[in-house]
């Protein structure tokens, strides 16, 4: 053995160097790499952050696939931007262009990955956004009433029965008189849960019923399932009430709360007739995949329980240290919470909940709410796992892996025994990991990625602002191992990953022309036209390779509003056609095979407006351009619009 050994160093001299980091990941380079013309394992779908999108990767490469815009408009294809899906990013709030996106949630039937849809959440302006994963666009976004931070969101339920949104910020409520002093945050001050229902077919959100709380701040948080179907677990901070120097003030106790609700026990409430109607205001943009087309509604009102009302329908167990993250372990069983100043784990047990509810093992109440005795719901703690325990996902083998922020790492452990079996660095400073349907009743397991913080010396310097960055670790073993690096766009937070055999197949690859139900579709260049109602005026246009119909355009006058309304009339994967003239202000459009998407364009001065194809299309794509002339107000040509004709030359000045 011994021989072997180092007959094996000097072989193969760097595997016997210090394991740094360099060396362990260029060690394992080809179980990342995915040969040219090859697909990878996973899709991974990841959060952006600051970036208000989401984005998708690779797995195991890392390569970036796609930007879905979301929550933000997209100057790659002009979400938020066009005509169509301006509506979109509509709130009470009035447009709101750019948000911040924290985390995903894949739906699921029966606990597990279903492969239909997406959902995220807007954290500033609170919204909820469902992306349909047959084309990668975002289908529906619904506003969150009563609710300021919509951090702690989106979690689903076993059948996606809900995805469940609960408020960072406690506030006053949306119906309560807002002026009043912050240091009154106690008396005033209340936090909220909404369950959004999901339409298990079209995937309709909808807001069911709220549970009006305590005024705490919300974070991370699961569902219960498996056994534990039917309740939710929430991690709670600041039970302090505090309303100032939170980073003190809201860290005076030595424990926080995990919130356990019974939503089954709030569904017979609802029905029963026990929640107050309340009125609010809060908008619902849905895309019509038919008419190309967003429509944005506002809503006013939302259903509200009260704990005072419901009892049994609350209880909250206490938890050490400010707890960022609960989460649930595939049999449902073990609900880990991380307090983000805690020396421990604590592992409770949904067993042991129940028996505590039932002896009514209570340590008093918080604002009415039963508080549970910790050693009571306490299945085990985790001793010295690191510090600050963030995020738990887990394998399917009866493991759970822990992102450490403050000391870098990743923490493997037993969910029976508690202990410690493995830790790998991370770098820097993780904040989420995932493993594929690791939150789900039956992971995937092998890959787990980190979603670190700061990425100092890792890539190439880029000026003050570094890229982001995941990385990329093999856990089908017993010891975890980094296998890369990959830079991400925006700031990743929580990221989930499906197999790509369940979604590669069921790709949207063209939107049929025959049923475009676009009001302004020109369904062949027959229909191409132009129409002026007062100063706007309407361009029906089509767009195949290698022209754009019509491609001259006259008539068009200083001040007129130009809607250009592209149709693409192709109907092959992958040949988008792009819509750009000289002088737009909001921004270009990209047109998908068979959709119409307009682009609004103000004439602002007399001359020559050439126009032109966006997207590289065809050998002859430089051709593919046109010019719209722009005639002084009180000019008397008349709107003209032609392809291949020159017609009779009118001036201006007669
Ligand atoms: S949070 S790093 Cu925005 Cu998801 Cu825990
Ligand atoms: Cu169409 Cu380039």
């Amino acid at each position: 053995m011994v021989l072997i050994m180092a007959f094996a160093c000097l072989f193969y001299m760097q595997s016997c160097k210090p394991k740094t980091a360099e060396s362990a990941a260029t060690g394992d380079a080809s179980k990342s790499y995915v040969a040219p013309g090859k697909y990878d394992e996973f899709y991974n779908i990841v959060s952006g952050g600051f970036n208000g999108q989401v984005s998708v990767y690779g797995i195991p490469s890392g390569r970036l696939f796609r930007i879905i815009p979301v929550f933000s408009q997209s100057p790659e294809n002009g979400y938020g931007f066009s005509e169509e899906t301006k509506p979109m990013l509509n709130t009470s709030h009035g447009f709101v262009p750019w948000d911040d996106q924290h985390h995903i949630a894949l739906s699921e039937t029966k606990g597990e990955h279903d492969g239909r849809w997406a959902f995220a959440n807007a954290n500033n302006t609170p919204r909820l956004a469902r992306i349909d994963l047959t084309t990668f666009r975002t289908a529906e976004i619904l506003e969150i009433p009563n609710s300021a931070g919509n951090h702690a969101s989106p979690f689903i339920t076993e059948n996606s029965e809900y995805v469940v949104a609960a408020t960072r910020f406690s506030v006053p409520l949306d119906d309560q008189n807002g002026d009043v002093p912050i240091n009154s945050y106690k008396e005033n001050f209340k936090g909220s849960i909404s369950f959004v229902s999901v339409d298990p077919n079209s995937g309709a959100m909808n807001i069911a019923f709220q549970i009006r709380t305590p005024g705490v701040n919300f974070d991370l948080s699961r569902a219960g399932k498996g056994k534990s179907h039917g309740w939710f677990f929430f991690s709670c901070y600041n039970s302090e009430k505090a309303n100032t120097l939170l980073e003190v003030n809201a860290s005076q106790k030595d424990k926080d709360f995990v919130m356990a609700v019974n939503w089954k026990k709030a569904e017979e409430y609802l029905k029963a007739g026990k929640a107050k109607k309340q009125s609010v205001k809060y908008a619902h943009n849905v895309y019509d995949e038919k008419t190309h087309t967003a429509s944005s509604t506002m809503r006013n009102e939302v259903f509200v329980l009260d704990p005072a009302d419901c009892p049994d329908m609350l209880y909250l167990i206490p938890c050490p240290k400010s707890p960022h993250g609960t989460d649930v372990d595939p049999t449902g069983e073990y609900i880990v919470a991380s307090g983000k100043l805690a020396a421990s784990i604590p592992v409770f047990s949904y067993t042991k909940i129940q028996k505590a509810i039932a002896d009514k093992a209570f340590d008093g109440e918080y604002d009415g709410i039963p508080v549970i005795k910790y050693e009571a719901a306490l299945h085990g703690e985790v001793v010295k796992p690191g510090l600050g325990p963030l995020h738990t996902e887990f394998d399917g083998k009866g493991n759970g892996y822990t992102s450490m922020f403050v000391s870098s790492e990743i923490v493997k452990w037993d969910i029976s025994t508690l202990q410690v079996l493995d830790r790998v660095p991370t770098y820097y400073s993780i904040g989420h990991l995932s493993i594929p349907g690791g939150p789900t009743a039956k992971p995937h397991g092998k890959y787990m990625i980190a979603y670190n913080k700061i990425t100092k010396d890792r890539y190439l310097p880029t000026g003050p602002e570094l890229t982001q960055s995941a990385q990329l670790y093999d856990i089908s073993g017993e010891k975890m191992k980094l296998l890369l690096d990959f830079p991400t766009t925006g700031e990743p937070h929580y990221a989930e990953a499906i197999p790509a055999s369940m979604l590669m197949d069921k790709q949207k690859k063209i939107y049929k022309i025959e049923e475009n139900a676009h009001p302004y579709a020109s369904k062949g260049e027959g229909m191409t036209k132009v129409e002026r109602k007062g100063n706007q005026v309407h361009v029906w246009m089509t767009a195949i390779r290698s022209h754009l119909t019509p491609d001259n355009i006259e008539g068009v006058k200083v001040g007129d509003e130009v809607y250009f309304h592209v149709t693409n009339l192709e109907q092959d994967w992958d040949v988008p056609h792009g819509f750009a003239i000289k002088g737009a202000n909001n921004a270009e459009i990209l047109i998908m095979p068979g959709e119409t998407q307009t682009l609004k364009w103000v004439a602002d001065r007399v001359g020559i407006f050439p126009f032109y194809c966006t997207d590289f299309c065809s050998a002859l794509h430089q051709e593919m351009s046109g010019y719209l002339r722009v005639s002084p107000v009180n000019s008397n040509v008349a709107l003209l619009f032609s392809t291949g004709t020159n017609k009779p030359a009118v001036s201006s000045t007669e």
